[in-house]
């Protein structure tokens, strides 16, 4: 297994919307491994395929925090078929938006599809904090990010600190 560079914004390749996958292969198999690795090592609780650079639709997610067993899914193509109309506001972060967090609403309850690494078709419902990621991992596969959600002026306001980060980045390296 390989840890993987995590891409941060501003970069264009966090504002494309990926494309589904047509056969889950070895090599893809290989990168679910690689990510859910990555996400481990961040920490975080979610990880989608465009933000290590492959625009596909895919993405893996455990919010265990390694508390209990761990729990991971690795989801290609994922659909939503069903949200509740209940939302629910969560503080989000990001690792492509290192430190920064936002409140923000979303349904509370989803149902979704998915193809899992053997290339099985599974059905998924979920609730409270997966839900949650899953959406937010599902935005990312569409090139939107959690700032997308919030006002104009905190959106510039993180970009313009993540802008400073990077070129500090840049000086360290
Ligand atoms: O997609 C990502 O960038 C991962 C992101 C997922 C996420 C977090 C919160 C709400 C929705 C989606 C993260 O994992 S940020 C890190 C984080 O939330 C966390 C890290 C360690 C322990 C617990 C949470
Ligand atoms: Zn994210």
């Amino acid at each position: 297994m390989a840890l993987l560079p995590i891409i941060v914004a501003p970069d264009p390749r966090l504002k494309v919307r990926c494309e589904p996958v047509s056969e889950v292969t070895a090599e893809l198999r290989k990168l679910m491994e690689d990510m859910l690795e990555t996400m481990y090592d961040a920490p975080g609780i979610g990880l989608a395929a465009p933000q290590v650079g492959v625009c596909k639709r895919i993405m893996v997610v455990d919010v265990s925090k390694g508390e209990d067993e761990y729990q991971p899914y690795q989801m290609v193509n994922p659909e939503i078929t069903w949200h509740s109309e209940q939302l629910i506001d969560y503080e989000e972060g990001c690792l492509s938006l290192p430190e920064q967090y936002a409140n923000v609403k979303r349904p509370d309850q989803i149902h979704l599809t998915y193809i899992d690494p053997n290339g099985q078709m599974q059905n998924l419902e979920a609730s409270g904090i997966l839900a949650t990621c899953i959406q937010h991992e599902m935005d990312h596969l569409d090139g939107l990010l959690f700032v997308d959600h919030i006002s104009k002026l905190r959106r510039d306001l993180i970009i313009r600190k993540l802008k400073k980060y990077k070129a500090a980045q840049l000086v360290d390296a």
